[in-house]
């Protein structure tokens, strides 16, 4: 998968990519992650990005024009299958929504920044808005590499242990279970028992069952879903 990346504060982005498992995804080649830098595309000697909105108000919005000429450029060299606004006022990403975005072979995301972009950007290039909650970010450099890392750890080959992501909490609406490792007894505290029973269905059962009530006590609206 081929990920782009448009965004004004490229350096943020530099840390999140370039360690642990998405840097091991890009380095077996499963994933390219390309970040381009709006400013590069500013207009005049001062390389302008952003303006004062019309009709008055607060706060500066990212000019068409930049963004416009950035998206052309890299529209160049490939199609893409989505194109993505990082935005608070867009519908929360999910992981039903990971799972989409992970089958796909080009991904192109903006980042906003301050008041947010020219609207007729949204009307004419983007495919797809998301927010990653209801809380406002300083830009959408953060947001995108919270999406980007949660599309990425589900190609396959990514995650070592195939079935690890698929018994993630949300891939069945459900929160995890809790889960132990050595010592057996720490401190007077015991794992439970059936962990080490041995016994795998009574196994299945105790973590299904925890994780139910873990999900009615914790998120009980992600029961509400289906
Ligand atoms: Cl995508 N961007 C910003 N700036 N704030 C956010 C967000 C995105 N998602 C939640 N808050």
């Amino acid at each position: 998968m081929r990920i782009d990346i448009i965004s004004v504060a490229p350096n943020l982005l530099e840390s999140p990519f370039n360690h642990s498992i998405i840097k091991r995804a890009q380095d077996k080649g499963l994933a390219e992650i390309v970040i381009h830098d709006l400013r590069k595309f500013g207009l005049g000697n001062y390389k302008q990005i952003d303006d004062t909105q019309f009709g008055g108000g607060a706060g500066m919005v990212l000019m068409i024009e930049p963004i416009s000429n950035c998206i052309k450029q890299l529209l160049v060299e490939r199609n893409y299958d989505e194109v993505i606004y990082m935005t608070p006022d867009a519908k929360t990403l999910n992981q039903s929504t990971a799972n989409t975005l992970s089958l796909k072979e080009n991904i192109l995301i903006l980042t906003g920044h301050y008041k947010g972009v020219d609207q007729r950007i949204r009307d004419k290039y983007i495919t797809k808005e998301i927010s990653i909650g209801d809380y406002v970010l300083t830009g959408g450099e953060l947001a995108a590499a919270v999406l980007v890392d949660a599309v990425v750890r589900l190609i396959p080959g990514v995650i070592g242990d195939e079935q690890s992501a698929l018994t993630d909490s949300f891939q069945d609406n459900l929160l995890s279970p809790p889960v132990y490792t050595r010592p057996a007894e720490f401190e007077g505290m015991k794992v439970p028992d059936v962990l080490l029973s041995g016994n795998f269905p009574k196994i299945d059962d105790w973590r299904s069952n925890q994780a139910y009530k873990r999900t009615q006590q914790i998120r009980p609206d992600l029961l509400k879903d289906e």
